[in-house]
């Protein structure tokens, strides 16, 4: 018979990939979805995979709402991948990021508690627990130092998740994700934002990208390869919490070299702080401008994660490089803006 998991967060890019992993192992897909104006499945259709998923009504706020869902789609794995997940829109919405990405969590294995021990849990984790880094590679054994709302509450989530794993015996691990991007990515993110404004500066629309701090460094891999790692997670005999990250570490700047390059531009920085400015190699012209704006409050500057452990027990490894990751994602969006068939 073939298994069952309901997949919270179904609309956003984990979880279009997610299920169309699990669709392939030959799961029954339910996707929890949650109430909004507007019908918000442009992902999934995007990978072909819109049709092939029971989608339920869901909320991670609503107690009644996950006991009904679970008890209705009896699921025999939960993959929580829902979450308010914009770190900078945490110190605007902390008290709604803690409600959601924090004690949501805990009403996830509340109701796992109350209806089937049985159940298996993958928690989606982050690399922004480490924040102002202690050790640098950071593995699993890593002191952790959350840096934002977001951070914060994903600490407590997961902690929560070690706690219903040793007190009432839950499978539920928790996977530390480093960055993962793709074409599918949302564009507030520094990734997906710097391939659309490029392809739309390329294509003419736009003349120039503002950003914030361009010396950023993250762990970027592509979200198709992490997935995987979630569901092996979940294979295991044994719960247990794994990072998933590539054990490289590039600049916001670099990114954008790449991103450009693989559109055929060449972009030059010069100057310091705020003056910094990337140039037109060809025309001189400003194309990247440092806007304060999208500086936050407390910044999580360097991210690099050892993704050991994931290798040797699960038999887990990135296939996507940083540079065809980028190179994809950049190429999509100018596909995107040249044909104008932007959904997301
Ligand atoms: P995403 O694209 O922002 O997707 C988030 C999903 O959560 C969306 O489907 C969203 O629904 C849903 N959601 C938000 N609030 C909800 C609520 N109150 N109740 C139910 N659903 C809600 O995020 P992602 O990049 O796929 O990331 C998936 C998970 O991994 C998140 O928990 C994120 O925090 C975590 N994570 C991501 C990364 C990364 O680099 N991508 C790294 C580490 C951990 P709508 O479509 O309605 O907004
Ligand atoms: O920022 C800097 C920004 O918003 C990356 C989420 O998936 O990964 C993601 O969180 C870096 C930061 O991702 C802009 O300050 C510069 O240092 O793409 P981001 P994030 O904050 O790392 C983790 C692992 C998660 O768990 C989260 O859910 O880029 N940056 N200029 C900028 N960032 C944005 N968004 N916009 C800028 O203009």
């Amino acid at each position: 018979m073939s298994k069952r998991a309901l997949v919270t967060g179904i609309t956003g890019q984990d979880g279009a990939y997610l299920s169309q992993l699990l669709l392939s192992k030959g799961y029954e897909v339910y996707g929890a979805v949650r109430r909004t104006s507007s019908i918000n499945t442009a992902r999934l259709a995007d990978l072909g995979i819109d049709k092939d998923i029971k989608t339920v009504e869901f909320d991670l706020l609503e107690m009644s709402n996950i006991l009904r869902v679970v008890e209705q789609t009896k699921p025999d794995e939960i993959y929580n991948l829902a979450a308010q997940s914009f770190v900078a829109t945490s110190f605007e919405q902390p008290i709604y990021t803690g409600s959601v990405d924090g004690l949501g969590v805990t009403r996830v294995l509340e109701a796992i508690r109350t209806l089937g021990k049985g159940i298996r849990f993958y928690q989606a984790s982050t690399s922004e627990m480490f924040g102002k880094v202690q050790a640098t590679p950071q593995s699993e054994t890593t002191p952790f130092y959350p840096r934002s709302p977001y951070g914060a509450a994903k600490l407590y989530a997961h902690w929560m998740t070690v706690n219903y794993r040793e007190a009432y015996d839950i499978h539920a691990s928790s996977g530390i994700l480093f960055n993962h991007e793709s074409p599918l990515r949302g564009t507030e993110f520094v990734t997906r934002k710097i391939t659309l404004a490029l392809a739309r500066i390329q294509c003419g629309e736009a003349r120039e990208v503002r950003l914030g701090n361009l010396a950023a460094k993250r762990d970027w891999g592509f979200a198709g390869d992490y997935v995987e790692g979630m569901w092996r997670m979940v294979q295991q005999p044994k719960a247990d919490d794994y990072i998933l990250a590539t054990g490289e570490t590039h600049s916001v700047e670099e990114f954008v070299c790449l991103a450009a390059a693989a559109l055929g531009m060449e972009i030059t920085f010069e100057g310091d702080g705020l003056q910094r400015v990337g140039r037109d190699g060809k025309t001189g012209r400003p194309i990247v401008v440092v806007d304060p704006a999208f500086f936050r409050p407390t910044e999580v500057d360097l991210l690099l994660g050892n993704p050991h452990k994931a290798t040797t027990a699960l038999g887990w490894q990135r296939k996507v490089s940083f540079q065809q990751l980028v190179e994809d994602m950049a190429r999509k969006d100018f596909d995107r803006v040249r044909d104008g068939c932007l959904r997301y």
